[in-house]
């Protein structure tokens, strides 16, 4: 990919602007349930409107950071562009967040101006109470009209973009990762356009008319590309969604004609059924061509359940908050059950050991990744403790095979060690999800005096099947014969549900607390 940037540039301009200019301002580039259609012209007057409330109500000057809450939306969207046109910077954050949450970003980020979806600002009023660093808290999506849309009337549809350098920060991207501690990574203007550079064209390869849909938050990496960056880099469309559960998702693909989606593992295992009935699937004449998974880890059994219900090989990737997106995947023609995929044109990826030093092909060890796109911790002492010589710790265990492809074992915290064996926690679970009974489930490491620690499962049963003394010995069996018989779970609990942050990924650290 070519990754080399003018000095100044601006990410809106390129994404946006240009297209526009370009003769493409007519084709559809936003939709929503409801009917709302936006064009590429559209959604530039939107974000020009809002970029001078910005800039001429509310003083925003280049460098401030600029808070954003909503569900997706083309709102939501528009305020995104406005605050890269006027040279801010975006920090975006999920709408489950709660008061305290939000006044950590409000705080390590030092926000001085917010942009939130009406029905969003009660836990944002409160944390902001506290804290007068805050000068302007603006809605969208009052019913009454009142707020940034009544601002955005009184502002003409056209603005004087901010020439960025490209190396200006425009985005402050918080994750709570795995763990609950919330960090910051910044990314350049010029790490969006290298990222919509890389996996795009090389592995998801779309289409100018291909229609975008899918679940992850655009307060999420993951979503601000799939769900915006990279369907707008081709002149496709997208379609945002409020709420995106399973069964909504499935009817929201029908009724768009969607023909790429993105979701993580989990849901792909709830839509399966449905998918099969609505024949979604283009191998079935349904609309839905491509199928991306990230987030976690894709269980083998969940790519084959999809791939039976609908006739798709999902595209697994792992990205990361640190390096804006996907970094390992492989598409539907070279994905391999079991393994991520190999690097994405643009990256470097290696397997070392506790010394940094690069282990041989086979041998489990940490992953570490470099590229374009990362990795700038917002706080030095992390940049000090995960990053060396550009390259960033994700703090994955992975080994990579013969062939360059990388083999995803666990979380480094979330190995387990069974009387001198290493277990990746995934690898159980994957083994349990082969079983009919099993809806979802989770594996974690309890201690254990005689084995150091023992393999215990969480299993959420599938309506039917009585959860019970009969059904854990079932599994166990089960897993038995299905992976070595040394990593069968000793203990199994069932739950009506497993602990998930709102990305999808499973919150084993909480299991291990005893939290529900
Ligand atoms: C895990 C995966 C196995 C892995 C993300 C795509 O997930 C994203 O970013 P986060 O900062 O978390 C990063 C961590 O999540 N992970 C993600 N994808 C996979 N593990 N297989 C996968 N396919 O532990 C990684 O270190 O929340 C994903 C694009 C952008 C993103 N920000």
């Amino acid at each position: 990919p070519s990754l080399q940037f003018p000095p100044l540039m601006n990410c809106a301009v390129e994404l946006l602007d240009r297209r526009v200019v370009g003769g493409e301002g007519e084709r559809v580039c936003l939709r929503a349930p409801g009917g709302l259609c936006w064009t590429y012209r559209d959604l530039l007057g939107h974000a020009n409107r809002i970029a001078n409330v910005l800039v001429h109500e509310l003083g925003v000057v280049p460098g401030n950071r600029v808070l954003l809450r909503g569900p997706n939306s083309p709102m939501l969207a528009a305020c995104w562009f406005a605050i890269m046109k006027a040279g801010a910077i975006a920090v975006a954050t999920m709408p489950l967040l709660r008061a305290k949450e939000l006044g950590q970003i409000l705080d390590k980020g030092r926000i001085t101006h917010a942009l939130c979806a009406h029905a969003l600002r009660g836990e944002l009023d409160e944390a902001v109470a506290t804290r007068p660093s805050v000068a302007h808290v603006v809605s969208f999506g009052d019913p009454s009209g009142a707020g940034l849309e009544a601002a955005m009337a009184r502002q003409p549809d056209e603005f004087d973009n901010v020439a960025t350098a490209s190396d200006d920060t425009c985005i402050l991207a918080f994750t709570s990762g795995t763990t609950g501690q919330p960090k910051a990574t910044m990314h350049f203007h010029r790490d969006v356009i290298a990222a919509c550079r890389c996996w795009p064209p090389h592995v998801l390869r779309p289409q100018p008319d291909d229609v975008f849909i899918g679940s992850p938050p655009l307060a999420f990496t993951f979503g601000l590309g799939g769900m915006l960056l990279f369907p707008m880099s081709v002149g496709a469309s997208t379609v945002l969604l409020e709420q995106a559960s399973p069964p909504q998702l499935l009817d929201a693909i029908g009724e768009f004609g969607a023909t790429i989606l993105f979701t993580a593992p989990t849901s792909y295992r709830a839509m399966a059924e449905g998918a099969r009935e609505r024949r979604l699937g283009a191998p079935l004449g349904g609309p839905l061509v491509k199928c991306v998974s990230a987030g976690e880890v894709l269980p083998a059994a969940t790519r084959a359940l999809w791939k039976d219900a609908t006739g798709i090989e999902i595209i697994d990737g792992i990205g990361a908050t640190e390096m804006f997106h996907i970094f390992i995947s492989a598409d539907e023609e070279h994905a391999r059950p079991g393994a991520t995929g190999t690097v994405v044109p643009g990256y470097r990826a290696r397997i070392v050991d506790d010394e940094g030093r690069e282990v041989p092909a086979g041998t489990v060890g940490r992953l570490a990744v470099k590229g374009p796109t990362g990795c700038r911790y917002l706080d030095d002492s992390r940049q000090r403790n995960y990053v060396g010589d550009g390259w960033n710790y994700t703090g994955d265990a992975y080994y990579m095979d013969a062939d360059g492809y990388f083999h995803y074992q666990s979380r480094l915290d979330d190995m387990i060690v069974s009387a001198g064996y290493n277990i990746g926690a995934p690898e159980v679970e994957d083994a349990l999800m082969q079983h009919p009974a099993v809806a979802e489930c989770a594996v974690i490491g309890v201690p254990d005096e005689e084995r150091g620690q023992i393999v215990k499962a969480f299993v959420v049963p599938r309506p039917g099947y009585g959860a019970g003394e009969l059904l854990v010995r079932e599994l166990q069996d089960f897993v038995k014969r299905t992976i070595a018989p040394y990593k069968y779970p000793r203990a199994i609990e069932f739950r009506d549900s497993l602990p998930r942050t709102e990305t999808g990924k499973l919150q084993r650290f909480r299991l291990r607390e005893g939290k529900p």
